[in-house]
Parts: C-alpha cells; sequence; structure tokens
C-alpha cells in the first residue's frame, strides 16, 4: 500500500553515491523525518509531482520564492524571452537598475540597492558593511533565527543547525564564531545584558523580524521595538532579514510595517521568482561603503543576472495586484484554523504558529515563542504527521523547524484537502 516510490528510491540510491547525502541542501535529505527523499520532476502552480507520477499539494513552495506558483505563465514567458537574449553579461544592465529601483520604491529604508545570488551572501555582506561602518568586530544574533551558512552566523541558527541537533558547525573557527554572540528571540533583558557587556564593540544586530527558520516564531509586541531603542542607544546597527519574510507578508519589508528603521535590509527568495537572488538594501551612506564607491569589497560573476531579475520583476508585479496579500492571508488563515481544529478533536497537544503565509505547526508545545521552547517540539510526532501527509497527497517541509508556504496559486479547495488530510492523519497519530 501507500505511494509508490520505485525510481525515487533509485534515484536517491544513485545520488548519495556522488552528491553528499544525496541532497545539495541537507534538509532536503528529509534524514530528519525518517524517509528517503522523493526526487521531484516538476512542479506547476500549486502542485509538485514527483519521479513516480505522484501529485502533491505543495507546502514547500521552493522554501519562500514560489509564491505566485511554480512556473507560472507569466514569469515563465518572462525568462524565456530573456534566455534568448543571453543569460548573464558580466556587465551593467538596465534590468538590474529596474529591479532595485522598484526594491527602494516599496521599502522606504532602501536608498540603495545591491544584488547578490543569495540570501547567504546577502548576510555576508551586510555584516562586511556594519563593521566597517562603525570599526567595531562584534555582532549580535538571535538563537534560532538563520541568516545563511557563512562561518560568521553558524552560530545558534535554525534551519538546518536546529533540524539536525548541531548548534554549530565544524570548521568555523573559534576566534570566528568568538565574534558572534547569540541571545534568545523575543528576550530584550538578554539583548540589552549582553550589548551593555560588549559595549563598544558591537556592530550590528541581525534580526529576523518573524523568524521562520526554527519553525515560524512571531515576535512579542515590544519586542523589536525595544530592539531598535537597543540598537540606538548602543550605537548598533540594526540589519533586517528579510529574505524569507519580504514581499511575502506584505509588499516590501515587512519590519517596516512592524515600526522598524532598519539600517540594511536583506532580501531574497521572492525577489527573484524562483531563480537564483539576494540582495542588501539600505541607507546611502552605508551602502556607499561597497566597492567600487568605498572601501569594503564584494562581488559576483552572476550577480543581477537577467534571468532572475526578469523572473523578480515578473512575480513583483504580479504581487502588486489588488488584494494578493489578502488573498495569501485568507487562505493561510483557512489552513491554520482547519488545523487547529483537527489538532484539537483528535486531542493532540500542539500549537500553530502563523504569520501571514507562513505557518509551523509545533507538535508536544502550548506555545512556541523562542528557540529553546521551538526544540522541545515532539520531532518523533511531526515525523509521523509528515509522512502521513505525504500519503494524504501533502508536501511539507520535511522539518519541524522550517516553514509552511501557501501561495496563491492555492484554491480553497487545495486548503480543504489539506485540512481534511490533517484530521485522518492526526487522527491516526495518536
Ligand atoms: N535551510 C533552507 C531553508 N531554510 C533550505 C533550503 C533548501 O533546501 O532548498
Amino acid at each position: 500500500m501507500g505511494i509508490s516510490r520505485e525510481r525515487s528510491a533509485l534515484l536517491f540510491e544513485r545520488a548519495v553515491r556522488r552528491i553528499p547525502g544525496g541532497v545539495n541542501s541537507p534538509v532536503r535529505a528529509w534524514r530528519a523525518v525518517g524517509l528517503k527523499p522523493l526526487f521531484i520532476e516538476r512542479a506547476q502552480g500549486a502542485y509538485v509531482f514527483d519521479a513516480d507520477g505522484n501529485r502533491f499539494i505543495d507546502y514547500v513552495g521552493a522554501f519562500g520564492p514560489a509564491i505566485v506558483g511554480h512556473a507560472h505563465p507569466r514569469v515563465v514567458k518572462a525568462v524565456a524571452e530573456q534566455a534568448t537574449e543571453g543569460f548573464s553579461y558580466g556587465a551593467a544592465t538596465e534590468l538590474e537598475l529596474a529591479l532595485a529601483e522598484e526594491i527602494t520604491r516599496a521599502v522606504s529604508s532602501a536608498e540603495e540597492v545591491r544584488l547578490v545570488n543569495s540570501g547567504t551572501e546577502a548576510a555576508m555582506t551586510a555584516i562586511r558593511i556594519a563593521r566597517a561602518a562603525t570599526s567595531r568586530p562584534k555582532i549580535v544574533k538571535f538563537e534560532g533565527c538563520y541568516h545563511g551558512h557563512s562561518d560568521g552566523l553558524l552560530v545558534r541558527a535554525g534551519s538546518g543547525a536546529l533540524t539536525f541537533g548541531v548548534p554549530d558547525s565544524a570548521g568555523v573557527p573559534p576566534e570566528i564564531a568568538s565574534l558572534t554572540l547569540s541571545v534568545p528571540y523575543n528576550k530584550l533583558d538578554a539583548l540589552e545584558q549582553c550589548l551593555e557587556a560588549n559595549r563598544g564593540e558591537v556592530a550590528a544586530i541581525i534580526v529576523e523580524p518573524v523568524a521562520a527558520n526554527m519553525g515560524v516564531v512571531r515576535p512579542e509586541p515590544e519586542f523589536l521595538s525595544g530592539l531598535q531603542d537597543l540598537a540606538r542607544r548602543f550605537g548598533c546597527l540594526l540589519i533586517c532579514d528579510e529574505v524569507i519574510t519580504g514581499f511575502r507578508l506584505c509588499y516590501g519589508a515587512f519590519s517596516e510595517t512592524l515600526g522598524l528603521a532598519p539600517d540594511l535590509i536583506l532580501l531574497g527568495k521572492v525577489i527573484g521568482g524562483g531563480m537564483p537572488i539576494g540582495a542588501v538594501a539600505g541607507r546611502r551612506d552605508l551602502m556607499e561603503l561597497l566597492a567600487p564607491c568605498g572601501p569594503v569589497y564584494q562581488a559576483g560573476t552572476l550577480a543581477g543576472n537577467p534571468l532572475s531579475v526578469r523572473a523578480g520583476l515578473e512575480t513583483l508585479a504580479l504581487l502588486r495586484e489588488p488584494g494578493v496579500y489578502e488573498r495569501l492571508d485568507k487562505l493561510s488563515s483557512a489552513l491554520e484554523g482547519g488545523i487547529k481544529k483537527a489538532l484539537d478533536r483528535a486531542r493532540v497537544k500542539a500549537c500553530v504558529n502563523r504569520a501571514g503565509s507562513l505557518l509551523t505547526v509545533f507538535f508536544g508545545c502550548e506555545r512556541v515563542s523562542t528557540s529553546e521552547q521551538a526544540r522541545e517540539a515532539d520531532t518523533s510526532l511531526f515525523a509521523r504527521f509528515f509522512a502521513g501527509m505525504l500519503e494524504a497527497g501533502v508536501f511539507l517541509p520535511a522539518s519541524q523547524f522550517e516553514a509552511m508556504f501557501v501561495s496563491l496559486a492555492h484554491s480553497e479547495e487545495d486548503i480543504e484537502r489539506t485540512v481534511d488530510a490533517a484530521a485522518r492523519v492526526v487522527a491516526l497519530s495518536t
């Protein structure tokens, strides 16, 4: 019984011989849920199709970029048109200017934008700018927040590091790790103590305005404003990592809707419409520290490549259509409500954290507002839920600590089918 997996199994057997763990990004190996991964052959709208021909309602959403659904005809057309004009030129283009202008229109604190190839690169670059601007060596991040896999940021990181239970990575020299100070998310007192103890040494505080890499964790009402005040008081820059939240929770930077005025903002995922991209945006005086204007070096062969930029511009155009964010919210709220009801009926202890179209079901927890609470989640119950949902035709991120992503391509019927599946699965899991 169950879905057919023969071809995926054969591909995985081959893959582990040539690719470490068979995957190019650890969470995709599905080790955290104790299964062999399915190999995806194609995706369309709200669905992914695997190598054995099974169709699933997709909530991985390429881990964020697929906000308008997979292979949206307008995005496909834009990329196809561009492909005939060449993939990358190693030279300036009007297209990248159009994307920079659109980002500065949508994000008030962004006066200038540098495009890079990933969120990891954006975070690395922002930190280098912050150190150069302040002549200070240290940075403060929050436990469970993930800002890519550069050396200095893999300290008490979320995402894969949390999924596999490794707080740090091998290969990071202690001298580098010691420049990253980590404090609990949503705990202002701890931040203040840390800044006090390192007075004059902290270049920047980096934060996900809604944490989405330890599962979804919303900021407490006072947390972000307090954090901004502390950054000002201690002379540190504020870097908001909006690689996941930017243009997903609103058109622009979500931190700004929460009243923040970040010095630098990191973007990625949605602004590339599914093609590789990242961006640092912010105050002109900071951005112009970057070469060739200033002394901070950063470069990239494929940075601002026209394929990613066309996909991003077309995706942003779709997101400017009226009612888009309201629709995402309505669908996601129905999903949240339906899953909560199913959990209640089955008397499963769990909580559902949601911010707009980002959602996580934490099993075994009544409330999750810090990474400490997230770590208490019942990952074996999550694994059973994941497996049951997969059998029922629903594709979830294979970790308790990743967000589910709802897209504009999901229909009300997809949401209903997902909720029905969740009701059946949780009733059996207990
Ligand atoms: N850790 C990434 C998401 N937070 C995984 C990305 C991927 O595997 O595609």
